[in-house]
Formats: C-alpha cells, structure tokens, sequence
C-alpha cells in the first residue's frame, strides 16, 4: 500500500472556530471604541494572533505600547477559550471525520498544520486528538504562512517527503505554503478566492473515497 502524508489546517477545514475568533476580536475592537466587521474578519483567517492584534489596532487607529499589546492579545485570547470551552463533537465540520477514519484505516500518516496556539485543547475537546501523528501548530514555527515551514515540519514528523504530502487549507497563505513546499494543495472553501490550489472542494461532503484513493495512489 502507497503511503501519503496529510496534512489538515484546523481552522475552516476541521472545526469553524473563525466565528468564535471573529467574536473575541470584535469584542476588543468595541472596548476600545470601534467597529469590528465580519468582512474584515476574513483577513484574520489563517493569520497568527500577534499579526491579527496588529491588523486589528491599524483599522482602529489605535497606537499601542508594548505593555497595552501585550494585554490585549491575553484578553483576547482568554475571551476566545470561553468559546472553546464548550467545543465539543457536532463542531467537527461535516464529512471530515468520514475523511480521517478512512485515511486512517489505509494506514495513511496524519499531521496538524495550523497557525493556533489553541489547537491541540480544540481537537481534544471535539474528540479527534487521536487521528494526529503529529501536531504542528503556533507553538511550534517562527514564521507563519504562507511560509512552508508548518507543513515542512509536518511532513518532516511524519517522516515524508514534501512531494508526498497533502494540504488541505481553506486560508490563500496555507494553499501558497504549501505550494511553496512543493505539497499537493487542496483548497476548502471558495474556488475563486483559492483558485491557486491544485483542487478545489467547497467542503468535505464531495471529496469521495475514489479521489482520496487517487490521492494515495499517484
Ligand atoms: P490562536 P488555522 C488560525 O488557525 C486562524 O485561522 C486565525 O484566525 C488565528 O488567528 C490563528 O489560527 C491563531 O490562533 O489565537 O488560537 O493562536 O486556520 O491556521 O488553523
Ligand atoms: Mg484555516
């Protein structure tokens, strides 16, 4: 049996934690006097904490000192555990668990390969910590994506070759670092907004067992 490494990002391809991050970030922006929108919260998707903190404070204006940055970022972090909190299974988005219980029972190693800092309590509490070989996460790289290296250091941990493994990213950085990395990509979410992926699914209730059997196969 051919083996591949997949690879998942978490956030819009696992789990919709985007709506609770989306909550906490705009829950800052009002204590400090503006408008946060969902539309702007699309920018945030697949971006590290810091770097969101950052987009956040030039849409509102604000200069900050490195002591009120550094607050801000735990409030909005201890915020969005509240929501995390009370995870559980019926978060897991639909058919991606079909999709893990397959690649697993072809014996096909599995990694993380998300920008959170959050990410191993969020798969424990939605109950598939289990199906990862290896989590690489925020607490684990120095540069963000579209950088390879989250997905370098997956395929790495999975003890695969960049050209054998398989992103799946709903982010346009994760669908260019992967790439970069010289991975198969595979967009979830808008075609037209990830049309630099390889495939495309609009989520994971179209991807059958023939097109992951390929996936292994080629
Ligand atoms: P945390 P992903 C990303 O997850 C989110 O898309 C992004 O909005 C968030 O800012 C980032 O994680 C950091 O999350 O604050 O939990 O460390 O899509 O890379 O799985
Ligand atoms: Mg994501």
């Amino acid at each position: 049996m051919n083996k591949k490494g997949f690879i998942f990002d978490l956030d819009g391809v696992i789990v919709d934690t985007a709506k609770y991050h989306y909550l906490a970030w705009k829950k800052l922006a009002n204590e400090l006097g503006f408008e946060f929108t969902e539309e702007q919260n699309e920018m945030f998707k697949g971006v590290s904490r810091k770097r969101c903190l950052e987009i956040l404070l030039d849409l509102g204006g604000i200069n900050a000192t490195q002591e009120q940055f550094d607050t801000w970022m735990v409030e909005k972090n201890v915020d969005y555990l509240q929501y995390i909190e009370k995870m559980d299974e019926s978060e897991i988005l639909p058919k991606v668990k079909k999709v893990l219980k397959y690649l697993k029972k072809k014996d096909q190693p599995i990694a993380l390969g998300s920008a959170s800092k959050n990410a191993k309590p969020i798969l424990k509490k939605v109950g598939l910590l289990s199906y990862f070989e290896s989590i690489v996460d925020g607490n684990s790289v120095t540069k963000a994506k579209p950088d390879p290296e989250v997905f370098l250091i997956a395929a790495s941990d999975l003890k695969m070759k960049p050209e054998d493994c398989i992103v799946f990213e709903d982010a346009v950085a994760g669908i260019q670092a992967a790439n970069i990395a010289n991975m198969i990509s595979i967009g979830i979410g808008d075609d037209k907004i990830l049309n630099e992926a390889d495939y495309n699914f609009k989520d994971f209730t179209n991807m059958d067992k023939k097109f992951l059997k390929r996936l292994i196969n080629n």
